[in-house]
């Protein structure tokens, strides 16, 4: 029998047949995404966690991690362990020697959302250090707060269907791109953003692409492909912003109503006050488009309906924050914030569900307690916590230390796909006394944990599932019973919270089908759907009445700045923030600034290592996960990561399509197999994130896969936000000659005895 589920990109049912697991597309959903080929891959015992297992170091004080093997042990002894290391812990350490922080997307359902349930559980327990951002706009978030007060233009920017209407000219700075709109956090029954962009053009919009990559905004669009020096952005920005000053093309009213500090922009965009105007020839010598393209586009916005569309990744790398930040003063130069399809969004193409309005009233929500502890850290600085204790660092106007801690709990995330420098984090990871990690697959942060608890994926369990902005609640039913002797997290949490005597806490004494039952009802008290949850079950959804459609980003604002103003210091949009001035930040001065980052100090082209690496995130899979199914595994090469690269680069290297090829960065390296295509800008190599980390030849390479975070190095933005930076580095790419070493992400690594 098919049975409803969901997923972070689709939802579809499922059922077993003799050839393995069978998946179909909702048929509701207009443009299924091809990650749900992956989904059969979830069922595959060779790479599954079994049973639990503790590395065997552990006990002997022996091994390190990440270089162990582990044996099975039964749940009892396994609780009995983890129960005693978190007791042990927080009685001579406190709970704050307790990172919990546990980033990680996890898979959809509201009830067996991993993050909930170990924030639940450790919450129960006494709390733990946690962790706040996100790798997705870590610069984004403090950025945001200062200068418009909130995460509104990605929370809630302009809805698509008004820029499928209005927009006449699309800018989009880091593109669009149809892979990542697969994809919504919680999950996304049907996926709209290429029929938006579809209709749009339809209309006669005009779309100019600005990436390093062509295939970031669809063919279909006929973009005019801008392609910068990765990481010049905010010169270019800079540059539109002075020609619109410069010919009078500017909106001085918007600029005097409803910004602050324009005159202290201007004077930097004008070079009055470091004697350099941000010219289109000043910015032309960074990101290598010439000025009178610069000048054009600058025409073409000044004389349409324009939408800039800010993505995530522009501020995933160093000095992120004035990408963005540049970004929002050109729609304010523009001045067409508020208006129907003008001005400015983040992350537009980011996620299937930004821009889609979110419902207004709140899901079936698990309640994850009070965290006592007010220790945290911002996301991206994991490793710098692990290895300095103590040490002092900044973020956001505070000095801060960080904590020391003992014990490490993960589960739902990847660190070991996550986060830049992988042996870094890998030295980082040796020192605490404890690592307690829960996950499906033998991943490589399960393979740097002393206790490994197997966890059951979504098709395993039942649950509730739906997204905030989505209009389906799904009943997301069992397909199969749990593989080996997995259990989901919250049965895991149950028993360790049972063994430390709070299991009641824990459970309000509910079992998984009582607290799908008690969500649902608690939920239908505010809403009512009209079915009670034995009916829903039945029904396998409910459609949802969710909020208009005509949104549009500040348009209360723009009718009246006064009445409705922004919750910033100056109640405006700020292109000067005091705020951020006075805590005296070379690396994020008080507005939109070109700061030359470290991968831009040499000459692209030139030095060791003169290739830009794109670091994005992947079409073929969702992060890490799933990494060996089927459309995952068919787009590698030789069984590696494929890396894309120019022509022109792979002649000068004599490199062929399917040659295996070592990436070098001051960092670390990877292999990768080489695929030749004119759809990367020259100059520049792509090799996508969530390739399962490999370190088990390190004479050969960091990693032997091609997880791209085993060369990006390990730096926040600014001190502002810290956020993560792993988008763009610096490499050299070199034919792999030597054998190549078998792949061992798929054996798990259990002892054999
Ligand atoms: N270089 C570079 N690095 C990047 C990025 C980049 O652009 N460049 N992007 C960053 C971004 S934006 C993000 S969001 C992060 C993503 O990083 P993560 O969210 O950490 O990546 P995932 O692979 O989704 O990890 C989820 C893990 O949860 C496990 N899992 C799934 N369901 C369950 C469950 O029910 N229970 C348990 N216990 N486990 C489960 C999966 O098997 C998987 O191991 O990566 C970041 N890293
Ligand atoms: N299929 C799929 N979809 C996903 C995810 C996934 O893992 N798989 N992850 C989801 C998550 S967690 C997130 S946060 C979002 C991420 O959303 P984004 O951060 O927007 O996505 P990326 O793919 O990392 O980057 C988008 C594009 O930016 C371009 N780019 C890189 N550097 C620069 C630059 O300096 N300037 C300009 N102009 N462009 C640049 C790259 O060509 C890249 O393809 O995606 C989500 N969607
Ligand atoms: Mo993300």
């Amino acid at each position: 029998m098919y049975r409803q589920q969901l997923s972070h990109w689709g939802s579809f049912t499922a059922a077993t047949t003799p050839e393995g697991l069978d998946v179909v597309a909702d048929p509701g959903d207009p443009d299924p995404a091809p990650l749900l080929r992956n989904v059969p891959a979830a069922l595959d015992e060779r790479v599954r966690v079994l049973a639990p297992h503790v590395r065997k170091g552990w006990l002997d004080g022996r091994g390190e991690r990440g270089r162990d093997e582990y044996v099975p042990v039964s749940w009892a002894e396994a609780v009995e362990l983890a129960a005693g290391e978190l007791d042990r812990v927080r009685r001579t350490c406190g709970n704050e020697a307790i990172y919990g922080g546990s980033y990680g997307w996890g898979s959809a359902g509201r009830f067996h959302h991993a993050q909930s349930q170990v924030h639940r559980f450790l919450n129960v327990i006494g709390g733990y250090t946690r962790s706040v951002n996100s790798y997705s706009f870590g610069a984004s978030t403090p950025l945001l707060r200062h200068i418009v007060g909130s995460d509104d233009p990605i929370s809630r920017p302009t809805a698509w269907p008004v820029l499928a209407e209005h927009t006449e000219h699309f800018v989009c700075f880091g593109g669009i791109p149809a892979k990542n709109s697969q994809v919504n956090s919680g999950g996304i029954s049907k996926h709209a953003v290429a029929g938006h962009l579809r209709r749009a053009r339809e209309r006669g919009a005009r779309f100019t692409l600005i990436s390093p990559l062509r295939d970031d905004l669809a063919p279909e669009l006929g973009a005019r492909w801008l392609a910068p020096v990765p990481g010049t952005d905010t010169a270019l920005m800079l540059a539109l912003s002075h020609v619109l000053v410069e010919r009078g093309w500017h909106a001085e009213e918007f600029l005097r109503t409803h910004c602050a500090g324009f005159d202290e922009f201007w004077k930097y965009l004008s070079g009055k006050a470091d004697g350099v105007p941000k010219s289109p020839q000043w910015a032309e010598e960074i990101c290598g488009i010439d000025s009178a393209t610069i000048v054009g586009l600058a025409e073409s916005v000044a004389t349409r309906r324009t939408m800039v569309t800010l993505s995530w990744s522009l501020q995933r790398a160093r000095y992120g924050e004035q990408a963005l930040w540049a970004g929002i003063a050109l729609a304010c130069v523009l001045g067409q914030v508020g208006l129907p399809g003008g001005g400015f969004g983040h992350g537009y193409g980011s996620m299937a569900g930004i821009g889609a309005h979110p419902l207004p009233y709140q899901l079936p929500t698990l309640p994850q307690g009070e965290n006592p502890v007010r220790e945290y850290i911002p996301v991206a600085r994991i490793a710098d916590m692990l290895l300095n204790p103590g040490q002092e660092y900044e973020y956001d106007g505070e000095r801060r230390r960080y904590p020391d801690i003992r014990l490490v709990y993960w589960a739902g995330g990847n660190p070991f796909h996550h986060h830049q420098d992988l042996a870094r984090l890998t030295e980082a990871f040796r020192r605490p006394e404890a690592v307690i990690v829960h996950d499906p697959f033998w991943t490589a942060t399960a393979r740097h944990a002393d206790i490994v608890f197997p966890a059951t994926t979504t098709l395993e369990r039942n649950d509730l599932g739906c997204a905030r902005e989505d209009r389906a609640l799904i009943a997301m039913h069992q397909v199969v019973p749990p593989l080996g002797e997995s259990r989901s997290d919250f049965e895991i949490f149950a028993a360790l919270a049972e063994e430390l005597g709070l299991g009641e806490e824990f459970t309000e004494g509910r079992d998984e089908w009582r607290w799908l039952e008690h969500l649902y009802e608690q939920w239908r008290q505010r809403f009512d759907p009209g079915l009670d949850f034995r009916q829903f079950w039945e029904a396998g959804r409910i459609e949802l009445a969710g909020g208009p459609d005509d949104q549009v980003l500040y348009d209360r604002f723009r009718a009246a700045p006064d009445a409705h103003p922004l919750p910033t210091p100056s109640g405006r949009i700020e292109l000067f923030s005091q705020r951020i001035d006075s805590f005296g930040y070379a690396d994020c001065p008080g507005h939109p600034t070109w700061l030359v980052p470290e991968e831009l100090e040499i000459p692209p082209g030139t030095g060791e290592f003169p290739l830009f690496l794109v670091a994005n995130n992947p079409g073929t899979r969702l992060h890490s996960q799933l990494d060996h199914g089927a459309t995952s595994a068919e787009s590698k090469l030789h069984d590696r990561e494929p890396l894309r690269i120019h022509p022109a680069d792979a002649a000068s290297r004599g490199l062929s399509t399917g040659d295996i090829v070592r990436i070098g960065s001051a960092t670390g390296s990877a292999l990768a197999a080489v695929v030749i295509s004119d759809d990367v800008r020259p100059g520049v190599v792509q090799l996508a994130t969530g390739a399962w980390f490999d370190p088990s030849a390190p004479e050969v390479a960091t990693c032997i896969h091609g997880n791209p975070n085993a060369v990006t190095r390990d730096i926040g933005t600014s001190r502002l936000a810290q956020g993560c930076t792993g988008q763009l580095s610096r490499v050299e790419v070199r034919r792999h000659q030597a054998p190549l070493p078998p792949l061992r992400t798929r054996t798990p690594p259990i002892a054999s005895s």
